[in-house]
């Protein structure tokens, strides 16, 4: 009982009401950016932050709960225990260990793995209706890694995929068209990084289709033009890296937007990683891919049906090859 009593209560103090949780694990660069943003923006009632490191995540919390007079009112716990995910309605995954000078990617990724046997299987015991979304990398082994640890429903499992490279796409196009991000329409699909492939025929500006428009003008430069943007997308994840160590706010704010389209029903489409096995004939029986996924409260609602070309399916049926092969390779 406290002394001092600011407020006379005129109702009994409800506790009733639904609250939106997000669990973000890993509290590195990444999980901070994805958790401050969130915090803005007002998209959850309780935070709860869970790394392996006790003193960096005491740290953060208190330093997010010193903010707390300029902010929604949001309740924000830090623990190595996952106990304080318990009822979370969205799981964010960040942990990933750092690449050492000289490691193999595969070697990455077998840490990794064995990072999210530590991470996956308490997750799913606490939170067990909760969306998983994994954005730690390689990205889309992982959200299958995630899938297969977690045993939720495949729709249920989400990666972060290429929602990032086609924000990056975006702001390009938009940049060289000096036009508004937001009205720019274009998607980046398949295996995040490197070997991402653009849609070509889904950009659009305000509506008008980019390049059906540049073909009827045969202007050939111009998609010139876009193929290098591309590859700017490609790179800048790279150039980001060497300038400043890392990459944080672009992907903070992706990962926000889409706890925003998942935890409050927009069903709006990002490009993201789903179980792709069926779609645009890819036949590998297992393959995390990002592909324009409708997504609400749910999960993954449906797949739209945009234009391929034939080289855009085949690179696509290409990565998901690649990626059933480094799967197969991890004994899981
Ligand atoms: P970071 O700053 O090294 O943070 C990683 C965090 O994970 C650290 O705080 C670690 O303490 C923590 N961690 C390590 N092991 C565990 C464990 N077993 N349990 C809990 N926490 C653990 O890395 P950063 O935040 O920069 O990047 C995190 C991951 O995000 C990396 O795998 C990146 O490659 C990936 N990114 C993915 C992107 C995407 O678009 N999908 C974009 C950017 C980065």
């Amino acid at each position: 009982e406290h002394f001092f009593k600011p407020i006379q209560h005129t109702s009994p103090q409800s506790s009733h009401n639904r609250t939106i949780k997000i669990s973000v694990i890993g509290t590195g660069n990444v999980g901070m950016a994805i958790a401050q943003t969130i915090l803005t923006q007002d998209l959850a009632d309780i935070i709860a932050l869970v790394d392996a490191k006790h003193e960096k995540l005491r740290g953060e919390m208190l330093d997010l709960q010193h903010a707390a007079a300029f902010l929604p009112r949001t309740q924000i716990l830090a623990s190595v225990d996952y106990a304080i995910t318990a009822d979370s309605d969205l799981c964010i995954v960040t942990a990933g260990a750092r690449q050492i000078s000289g490691e193999s990617r595969l070697n990455l990724l077998q840490r990794n793995l064995s990072m999210y046997k530590d991470i996956i299987p308490p997750l799913a015991k606490y939170s067990p209706h909760s969306i998983l979304l994994i954005v730690s990398n390689p990205v889309d082994v992982l959200t299958y890694v995630a899938w297969k640890l977690s045993g939720f429903p495949a729709n249920r499992v989400i990666g972060s995929g290429t929602n990032l490279d086609s924000s990056r796409f975006r702001f390009l196009i938009a940049d060289h068209l000096d036009v508004n991000a937001q009205d720019v329409q274009a998607y980046i699909v398949g295996e995040h990084g490197d070997s991402s492939v653009a849609l070509w025929s889904s950009i659009s500006v305000g509506g008008v289709p980019v390049l059906s428009f540049l073909e009827k003008q045969e202007i050939v430069y111009e998609k010139e033009t876009l193929e290098n943007i591309h590859k700017a997308v490609i790179e800048s994840a790279y150039e980001v890296i060497s300038l400043k160590g890392y990459t944080s706010w672009a992907i903070g704010y992706s990962v926000a937007n889409l706890a925003r389209t998942l935890l409050r029903d927009q069903r709006k489409i990002h490009p993201v990683s789903i179980l792709a096995t069926g779609f645009y004939g890819i036949d590998e029986k297992e393959v995390f891919l990002s592909l324009p996924a409708q997504l609400g409260r749910g999960g993954v609602i449906g797949v739209t049906t945009v234009h391929l070309t034939d080289e855009e399916a085949q690179r696509l049926r290409d990565s998901a090859k690649t990626i059933s092969e480094v799967q197969s390779q991890l004994g899981i």
